[in-house]
């Protein structure tokens, strides 16, 4: 939650509740965001107990693997009003950062990586950050109004705050979906302390389709709108610290960071349009980079070149993880052995344990052969030496 400026020197300025909601409308689209909606930061009863059921139903099942700050501080995501009791309004706002082609090409390319369309840009983070405190300043100062800004890392269900604003409906994929932007929205929030006429919710349109649900290469979706985030790519690629379980390892693909699949699966993106928004371009070194040269990449270099980009959060320890398995999936033996080998090197056992796994796909009898004399100090890499050829649990 980012601190409120000092008190401002002027008086506020006399507004009506239409006429506030209109200037706070107006500066949002000014300031650069996509859309801005507004709902009652207060749930209703009803609401508050199916959030409460669907949320104790999520942790229950252990969908949220190791992100155990969603069970810290899980009542409070459930009602933005014990955030802060005296929340009347929620302003949403969203961004779009729908891609100029369709994300899934580069899955083609197996020599390279697929970074999620998400992070290809500048931090989305920061982005937001920034324009909600611009945002929230130009309320402060010309209104006085008490607020909250919040993105991402505040225990507040955006998907469904932005939903009761209006902007869309959490689809089947679990994620926010645009009648205007598919599936391409970033969103972020501020809470205002007045009461503001709320937008109507939006309703949910996905109808019979399953495309989302059938598109995922891990099988993540135990049923309609419930993503394990154990079996999520993303969560694997992004949030997971050790070794990914061997029964995910193939279907991680060349996936790098994140994954998009679902997303683009859907078919409301027909509706979606590019992202005008500068910050959000494509940076050459996240468009499909070459594994080979990625898994050059020493602690110094990493942060450098993935400096203010989502990318850099996860450090360079799991990145060369995830780009070790892309490579046992490369199937280019010549071209990724030499980058596999050096991997193998690595000073961190992390990196080791998925060369190993590389190595076991790219050249099988060479893995079988050096696995008979290991000399390894750590023993998780041990055990993936032990026996490379092991067989995927079942699920
Ligand atoms: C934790 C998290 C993740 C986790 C878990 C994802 C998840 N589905 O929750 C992981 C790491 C996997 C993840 C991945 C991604 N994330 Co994320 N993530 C978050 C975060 C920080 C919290 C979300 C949360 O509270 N999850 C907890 C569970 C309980 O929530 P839930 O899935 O919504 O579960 C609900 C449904 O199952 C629902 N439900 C159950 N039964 C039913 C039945 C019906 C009919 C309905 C309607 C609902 C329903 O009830 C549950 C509780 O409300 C938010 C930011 C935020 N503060 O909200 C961003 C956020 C959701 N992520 C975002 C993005 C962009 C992504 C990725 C696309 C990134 C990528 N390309 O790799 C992927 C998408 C994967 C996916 N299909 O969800 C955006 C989504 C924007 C949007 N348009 O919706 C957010 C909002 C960040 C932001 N500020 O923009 N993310």
């Amino acid at each position: 939650m980012a601190k409120l400026p000092p008190r401002p020197k002027r008086p506020p300025k006399p507004a009506t509740a239409r006429e506030l909601r209109d200037a706070i409308a107006a500066k949002a689209l000014e300031l650069g965001f996509d859309a801005v909606a507004f709902a009652p930061a207060q749930l209703s009863p009803e609401a508050r107990q199916q959030r409460r059921e669907r949320m104790a139903t999520f942790l229950e099942r252990g969908f949220q693997g190791d992100m155990g700050w969603l069970v810290d501080r899980a009542e409070q995501r459930i009602d933005p009003a014990t955030l802060w009791p005296e929340a009347r309004t929620v302003v949403s706002v969203a961004l779009n950062y729908g891609p100029a082609s369709d994300p899934r090409d580069v899955l083609q390319e197996r020599e390279r990586g697929a970074v999620s369309v998400y992070a290809q840009g500048r931090d989305y983070h920061d982005v937001m950050k920034s324009r909600l405190k611009q945002l929230g300043r130009f309320i402060w100062d010309t209104y006085h109004q008490s607020l909250k800004v919040f993105v991402d890392t505040a225990p507040l269900m955006e998907k469904l705050a932005a939903q009761q604003a209006g902007h869309g409906w959490q689809g089947k994929h679990t994620n926010l979906v645009s009648r205007r932007f598919g599936s391409w929205l970033f969103l972020g929030e501020l809470l205002l302390s007045v009461e503001l006429p709320p937008d109507a919710p939006e309703t949910d349109h996905c109808g019979q389709c399953r495309a989302c649900l059938e598109s995922c290469p891990t099988d993540a979706f135990p049923a309609p709108y419930q993503l394990d985030a154990r079996r999520c790519i993303s969560y694997l690629t992004i949030e997971h610290a050790g070794p990914i379980d061997r029964e995910f390892r193939a279907a991680l693909g060349n996936r790098i960071y994140g994954c998009d699949d679902c997303l683009a699966a859907c078919p409301w993106n027909k509706f979606a349009r590019q992202s005008r928004e500068a910050a959000f371009v494509p940076r050459a070194e996240l468009q499909a980079p070459l594994l080979s040269e990625l898994a050059t990449l020493d602690d110094a270099t990493f942060r450098a070149r993935f400096s203010g980009t989502a990318v850099k959060r996860i450090g360079r320890n799991r990145f060369l993880r995830n780009v070790a398995y892309a490579l046992g999936n490369s199937g280019t033996p010549a071209q990724s052995l030499p980058a596999v080998e050096r991997l193998l090197q690595d000073e961190q056992p992390l990196v080791r344990g998925a060369a190993v796994w590389a190595l076991s796909q790219l050249a099988p009898d060479e893995a079988a052969r050096r696995s008979q004399s290991v000399d390894e100090p750590d023993p998780d890499v041990r055990a993936e030496w032990a026996d490379p050829f092991q067989t995927p649990r079942p699920r």
